[in-house]
């Protein structure tokens, strides 16, 4: 059987990945339809050697839909995605705009695939930081059960779009060449520097993308008495968002215990071998849809804690990858 697919916002970062996945993967497309602003609308894109015209999103956009793609912003996420829905489509929806919805299951596929059948049209797939992290956890969770996270990132300019990841560039081409350094994407320079500020501010001080790594990992592991404290960093890197983090556990979880049970674990590539300098890195997980594990050691801050580091491409297992599994489940 082969589905009719709508990728919403295809002319974005994360919607061309949409593509290069649905394709990679062989996602059965019977009809494929691309969608974007009517900014957008007429730009031509391949899918398969095959050329598709991209069309306006409007709210008829959805006939005979089976499955809608959205990656398009949270606002356009909220105008239109009830519309799909009652055009009969099921929405996985890339946006913050469902997420923390009773109602909206939020899924990693290697966390927690149940959930996504209990769905009402709308599946919301989390935020890129939280699947990457989350990924590893699920197993050292079900294993020793985790009462606390502490965790820092380290996160790519093409997190926050096309346009931040072309200022990036550009910041660097500028500097070589003795040009003024432009700063539009970003609050400051990101070139030669790190931004302790992703999304805005809340009132308790953390940033929203910060609160969304606690609420999100929460609703995913169906706990409310994990706690999780974030420190989001952009950093200049091209592609790929890399986390320090320490987790305390119920249950003692050694080193060993951990690389065995990451070591089979699905969507993890264990790389950890530091005496040969093999460690997760952003440049190696850019391209892959595995989260990348190392660094693992028995933290010496906490009794019963346990450190590593994990980078993974966001706009692959971070984003699109992830939605597309999300799809798979639908149509196993
Ligand atoms: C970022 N996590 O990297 C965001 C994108 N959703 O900016």
């Amino acid at each position: 059987m082969a589905y009719n697919v709508a990728v919403v916002g295809a002319t974005g970062a994360v919607g061309k990945t949409f593509l290069d996945i649905l394709s990679e993967r062989k996602f059965p497309i019977d009809n494929l339809k691309l969608l974007a602003s009517s900014k957008s609308a007429g730009k031509k894109m391949q899918y398969n050697g095959k050329e598709y015209t991209v069309e306006e999103l409007t709210h008829d956009s959805f006939k005979n839909i089976d499955i809608a793609l959205f990656s398009a912003g949270a606002s356009r996420s909220k105008e239109f995605a009830p519309s799909a829905v009652k055009a009969g489509a099921v929405v996985v929806d890339n946006s913050s705009a469902f997420r923390m919805d009773n109602d909206v299951p939020l899924v990693v596929p290697e966390v927690n695939p149940e959930d996504a059948l209990k769905n009402n049209g709308i599946i919301a797939n989390p935020n890129c930081t939280t699947i990457i992290m989350l990924v590893p956890l699920k197993p050292l969770h079900d294993y020793a059960k985790i009462k606390r996270v502490v965790v820092s990132s380290y996160q790519s300019a093409s997190g926050a779009g096309a346009a931040a990841t072309m200022e990036l560039m550009e910041q660097t081409k500028a500097w070589s060449t003795g040009e003024p350094i432009e700063v539009k994407a970003f609050a400051h320079q990101l070139l030669f520097n790190v931004i302790p500020h992703i999304d805005v501010f809340t009132e308790n001080g953390y940033t929203k993308e910060e609160m969304k790594m606690y609420n999100e990992t929460r609703k995913m592991l169906h706990s409310d008495e994990i706690k999780v404290s974030a420190t989001c960093v952009r950093v200049p890197v091209l592609t790929a968002h890399s986390e320090s983090v320490l987790i305390e556990t119920e249950k003692k979880l050694t080193p060993e215990k951990a690389r065995e049970l990451l070591s089979n674990a699905s969507g993890v590539k264990l790389y950890d071998n530091p005496d040969e300098k093999q460690y997760p890195m952003p440049l190696l997980a850019s391209g892959q849809d595995l989260c990348y594990v190392g660094r693992i050691r028995e933290d010496i801050a906490y009794d019963n804690g346990l450190s590593f580091f994990v980078s993974g491409d966001q706009l692959r297992k971070g984003a699109a990858t992830n939605a597309v599994q999300i799809a798979e489940l639908l149509i196993k």
